[in-house]
């Protein structure tokens, strides 16, 4: 294709080979073109955007642009003048990064609600798991929360990672209490509560009910 004056086209879809030839202020936009071969040929002060996958053939004289949106593993440029070649796709590729959140932190990995009768009253059990980041039990964590119906408790996880709290007598007119974690302390790690979780489903992992016997 070949553009004069100061004419301007955007082109899409695909060609094995786009050939270019711009004089004068053309403007060429092929940043659209899939095309594995791309070569310009620019005169003037014309621009083009092209995207070849294999190989481009650059041509500048004057003060013409070609912008390149890839990095084709075959280039070659001939640029007189004042004419620039800006490879966006180059720039693109070497700024890639991958960032890998580095897993650290404990959460709450299972709740599990147990009750006893007490007489008159009656006792609700809360078994608390603590996980570390990889799942694995956690010894020496510090959990803390409070009862729905008043009060708060906290132990510290065995070497299982797992601890028990527990609220004795509860009215018997009172059909369920619930235990909500409300932080988790530890001397290396810090608390995630955005990972607690419990496999068996009876809690989200930061609340239980546990309803009387
Ligand atoms: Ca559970």
């Amino acid at each position: 294709m070949r553009l004069s004056g100061s004419s301007e086209m955007v082109a899409q879809g695909e060609a094995r080979v786009v050939d270019v030839e711009i004089n004068g202020s053309g403007e060429a936009d092929l940043g659209d073109l899939k095309a594995r071969e791309a070569s310009v040929d620019i005169s003037g002060s014309g621009e083009a955007t092209i995207a070849p996958t294999e190989a481009a053939d650059l041509d500048i004289s004057g003060s013409g642009e070609v912008t390149l949106l890839t990095n084709p593993p075959r280039l070659t440029s001939d640029v007189s003048g004042s004419g620039t070649v800006k490879r966006e796709g180059a720039a693109d590729d070497e700024s890639k990064s991958v960032t890998v959140a580095e897993a650290t932190g404990m959460h709450v990995g299972d709740l599990d609600g147990s009750k006893s009768n007490n007489g008159s009253t009656w006792t609700a059990t809360v078994t608390v798991t603590v996980h570390d980041s990889g799942h694995a039990g956690l010894t020496s964590a510090n959990v803390t929360g409070s009862w729905s119906n008043g009060g708060s408790a906290g132990c510290t996880t065995n070497g299982a990672g797992t601890c028990q709290v527990s609220q004795s007598g509860i009215r018997k007119n009172v059909g369920s209490v619930s235990f909500s974690v409300t932080g988790v302390t530890h001397s290396t790690l810090s608390y995630n509560s955005a990972d607690n979780h419990d496999p068996d489903g009876d809690s989200n992992g930061s609340s239980i009910t546990v309803t009387k016997p």
